[in-house]
C-alpha cells in the first residue's frame, strides 16, 4: 500500500464559555488544528492531528507545524506504508526535529495500518489492557470558590482524578486554592496541582510547605527542568513533569536524575504514538504513573491519546486527557471520542475509529 497523496486541513477549535482556558503561562480563546488526510492507492484513508495549544505553552505552534508538514510531506507520496520505521527516517532525513509535525504522519499511518490489517490502533500500540480508560478534569486557573465547585462537580460526575490549575497570581490565591478543593473533595478524586512553569522555586517550595498535609501531585511547577531539579528532596509532594518533556531525552533525563516522579505527557510533542509507545515503556522499568494527553485537539487526537492510554498498566495511568469539556461538539459526529462518567471508551473499529466529517473542514489549505 503506497502512499498517493497528502491534504492538510485547518479546523478551528474555539473554547466554549467565552472566558478562554487560562493557565498560569497564557489564556487561549481560539486553537486551530491542522489535520492530515493520507491517500492510499489502495482507498484507505488515514488522518493524523497536531494542535499545539497557542504558541506560548510550548515551543510549538500552528504555523509552525504547517510549515513542517510542508517539508516533509512531499517525501512520503509513493512510499510504501508497512514500514512505519523507514517512513520516519525519511522524514527526519528531510527535516531535523518538529516532532510535534510529523506525530500528526505517524497518528495517520497507524490509522492506515489499522485499517489495512483490521485492527485497532492499540493492538499495533502493543496491545489494549482495557477496553476503558479513565479521564481527568482540568480546571482553569479561577477564584479558590468557583475552582472548588467545579471540583465537587466532576468528582460527582465521575471523574476519578482532577487537575487544579494554578499560578501566575499572587502565593494566597493558589494556597487557597488548594485548600478549598481539598475541602470540597478529599479523598474522592486524586488530585495534581499545575503550576505551568508560572511559580518561581521560593514559591514552590511556600506551597508545598502551607498545603503539606494535602496529597497532591505537584505538576510543573517551574519553568525548566533545572529550577524543578533544584527542588528535589526540599518538598514533600511528588513532582510531574509536563512542559519540559520537550522530547524523549528530555524523558530519560527527568528519569535518570530522579528529579521526577511522574508525568502528564504530550503524543504530539513527544513525536507521536510511536515515541509515545518508548517513553510508557521508559516508565514501566521505573514504575512511574503518567497521563497520555495531548495539548488540544479534536476527535482524531482523542482516539490517539485514549489508544495509547488502553496500553497503560492500570495502576500507574492518571489519566487521558481530552479537549472535549471545552469544545462545542465533533468533528466525527458519528464515532466521537466522548466522555462518560469521567471515563473514555477504546474505539475498537479498525485504525483509530474516527474520521473527521468533510464538510467540516472546509478545503484543504495544501495538497502534496
Ligand atoms: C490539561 N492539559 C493536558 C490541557 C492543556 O493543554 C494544558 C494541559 C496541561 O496539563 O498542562
Ligand atoms: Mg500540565
Amino acid at each position: 500500500m503506497r502512499i498517493e497523496a497528502i491534504n492538510v486541513y485547518s479546523c478551528l477549535l474555539p473554547v466554549k464559555g467565552g472566558t478562554g482556558y487560562r493557565m498560569a503561562s497564557d489564556n487561549v480563546q481560539l486553537l486551530d488544528s491542522t489535520l492530515l488526510e493520507v491517500v492510499t492507492d489502495q482507498g484507505f484513508i488515514g488522518w493524523g492531528e497536531t494542535c499545539p495549544i497557542g504558541p506560548v505553552y510550548q515551543p510549538h505552534h500552528t504555523l509552525g507545524a504547517r510549515a513542517a508538514i510542508a517539508e516533509v510531506a512531499p517525501g512520503l507520496i509513493g512510499q510504501e506504508v508497512s514500514s512505519i520505521r523507514r517512513l520516519a527516517k525519511v522524514m527526519d532525513d528531510r527535516l531535523n526535529g518538529h516532532g510535534y509535525a510529523k506525530a500528526a504522519f505517524d497518528m495517520a499511518i497507524l490509522d492506515l495500518l489499522g485499517q489495512k490489517l483490521d485492527v485497532p490502533v492499540s493492538t499495533l500500540l502493543g496491545g489494549a489492557l482495557t477496553d476503558r480508560v479513565p479521564s481527568y478534569y482540568s480546571t482553569i486557573v479561577g477564584t479558590p470558590e468557583e475552582t472548588a465547585r467545579i471540583a465537587a462537580d466532576k468528582v460527582k460526575a465521575g471523574y476519578p482524578r482532577l487537575q487544579i490549575k494554578i499560578g501566575g497570581r499572587g502565593l494566597e490565591q493558589d494556597v487557597t486554592t488548594v485548600h478549598k478543593v481539598w475541602e470540597a473533595v478529599g479523598y474522592k478524586a486524586r488530585i495534581a496541582v499545575d503550576g505551568n512553569r508560572g511559580l518561581t522555586v521560593a514559591a514552590a517550595i511556600h506551597l508545598d510547605r502551607l498545603c503539606e498535609t494535602i496529597p497532591f501531585a505537584f505538576e510543573q511547577p517551574c519553568n525548566t527542568m533545572d529550577e524543578v531539579a533544584t527542588l528535589n528532596g526540599r518538598l514533600t509532594h511528588p513532582i510531574y513533569l509536563d512542559e519540559n518533556t520537550e522530547d524523549l531525552n528530555a524523558v530519560l533525563r527527568a528519569i535518570s536524575l530522579n528529579i521526577a516522579d511522574g508525568f502528564g505527557l504530550k503524543v504530539t510533542r513527544l513525536g507521536g504514538l510511536s515515541k509515545m509507545t518508548i517513553v510508557r515503556d521508559m516508565c514501566a522499568i521505573r514504575s512511574l504513573p503518567h497521563t497520555c494527553d495531548d495539548a488540544w485537539g479534536g476527535d482524531v487526537i482523542a482516539a490517539a491519546c485514549v489508544h495509547l492510554a488502553s496500553t497503560v498498566e492500570p495502576r500507574r495511568f492518571e489519566g487521558a486527557w481530552i479537549a472535549q469539556e471545552y469544545i462545542e461538539g465533533h468533528y466525527d459526529p458519528e464515532n466521537p471520542i466522548v466522555i462518560r462518567n469521567g471515563h473514555i471508551e477504546v474505539p475498537q473499529r479498525p485504525g483509530l475509529g474516527v474520521k473527521p466529517e468533510l464538510g467540516k473542514l472546509g478545503a484543504p489549505l495544501a495538497t502534496y
